[in-house]
């Protein structure tokens, strides 16, 4: 369980090692508790250097997610209200982006190691595009399973800047053979016996032009816990392969079986990456795209409103084809609506919807469902894996008219 004493000690951990940052203020912390809508729900609001008062999970490792009014103040995630996940303990306070590198090597005719400059040096090309935990919304899973209670907070939406990590491969001249590059960030155990976290791609996919090296997160630094000073951004891949503080970058001529590959992250080889509630997969694949999802971002669940016309706004997104369609339901799924879809930021980016609805007095049952370009459409019902992986279920939210 998490109290103020262990956040307390999260935040000296931060700051034990010291920044280069030029001294992160001291992190304060707010006493204010937010309960959310599932089983053993309660959780501190936690306050880290550069972030607004967050919903926390654990803070060894520094792990929390943003309150869902966050996603109500526009498509864009501020970098202060930017979720925020580690593994492991370690988590490097002290690197100087002046002497900051990261290596290619492996399976390439001429290993090289970059510096920050050298890489801010290179074309640039920037992508707005959605970072979401595998995990998020793990909390609303039933049957429950292990792992992060997350509510829906462990998202968000920002405009990343930096090179292609194509054209880095491409200066290194990546080896006939090669099948994956391995990606490994700065952080690390505290004990030797805990897998060092590092994540593979498939060669096609580390080579599509658009998995970049960001250095740049909303026109400014990447916050330090979204991985300062360079990240890989995997547009439409879950965040797991979002490797922060990124300083090596590994080619190989082998599928990659290291913890994070072979045993976590991995969902149900099937359509649906489910299987039957309480029941393993027969076969499993590593945690890829992203599924279809939606959410009403301009009224929470348990809300009272006043009869009369309801704006009603919200995101929807997928793995990258774009979404195509927004319907919404006042009356518990029975009859839809088509919502008018907001400004186009690019098929990986969040797209905000909004629809006008008038409601007497009554309760209702809200529900939002998306549906992609890809002709993928959000489920009625939850898809269950053992993981507790990708819930892509319509949402509901609940309100009261008076
Ligand atoms: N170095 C490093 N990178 C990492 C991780 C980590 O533990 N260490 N966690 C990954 C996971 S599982 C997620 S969901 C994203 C979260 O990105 P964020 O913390 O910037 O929101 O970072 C990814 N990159
Ligand atoms: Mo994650």
């Amino acid at each position: 369980m998490m109290n103020r004493r262990t956040v307390l000690q999260g935040g000296a951990a931060l700051l034990a090692s010291g920044t280069m940052l030029g001294g992160f203020p001291l992190p304060g912390f707010a006493e204010e508790t937010i309960t959310l809508p599932f089983g053993n729900g309660g959780r501190p609001l936690v306050k880290y250097p550069q972030k607004r008062p967050m919903i926390g999970l654990t803070s060894r490792p520094p792990q929390f997610e943003a309150p869902m009014s966050v996603f109500n103040e526009g498509v864009i995630t501020p970098n202060d209200a930017f979720f925020v996940r580690y593994h492991l303990a370690d988590v490097p306070l002290d690197i100087d982006p002046d002497k900051f590198t990261v290596a290619v090597k492996g399976k390439v005719d001429k290993p090289i190691t970059l510096s920050l400059a050298d890489i801010k040096k290179m074309p640039a090309v920037e992508i707005v595009a959605v970072n979401q935990c595998s995990g998020n919304s793990r909390g609303f899973f039933e049957p429950r399973v292990a792992g992060g209670q997350l509510g829906n907070g462990a998202m968000g939406n920002a405009r990343w800047k930096g090179v292609p990590l194509k054209t880095v491969l491409d200066k290194a001249g990546v080896q006939a053979g090669a099948k994956q590059v391995v990606f490994g960030g700065m952080d690390g155990p505290v004990m030797d016996t805990t897998p060092d976290f590092a994540k593979a791609l498939d060669l096609d996919v580390a080579r599509n032009g658009e998995v970049m090296l960001a250095y740049s997160m909303n026109g400014t630094d990447l916050p330090y816990l979204n991985g300062f000073p360079l990240r890989l951004v995997v547009p439409g891949y879950y965040g797991t392969y979002w490797v922060k503080h990124l300083n090596e970058i590994n080619v190989i001529d082998t599928v990659y079986d290291n913890f994070w590959m072979k045993t976590a992250y991995r969902i149900p080889d099937n359509e649906c990456a489910c299987v039957d509630p309480g029941t393993a997969p027969k076969a499993t694949v590593p945690i890829n795209r992203f599924s279809v999802r939606s959410f009403i971002t301009s009224v929470q669940d348990g809300a009272k409103l006043k009869p009369g016309t309801i704006n009603l706004k919200g995101i929807a997104f997928d793995g990258g084809s774009g979404i195509k369609q927004v319907d919404v339901s006042t009356d518990d799924g029975k009859t839809w609506m088509p919502a008018a879809l907001g400004k186009d930021l690019g098929k990986y980016s969040f797209r905000e919807w909004t629809l006008p609805v008038k409601l007497a007095a009554g309760s209702y049952n809200l529900k939002v469902r998306a549906t992609a370009n890809d002709g993928k459409v959000q489920p009625d019902k939850p898809l269950w894996n053992p993981s507790g992986y990708m819930r892509n279920v319509i949402e509901t939210t609940s309100v009261t008219v008076a």
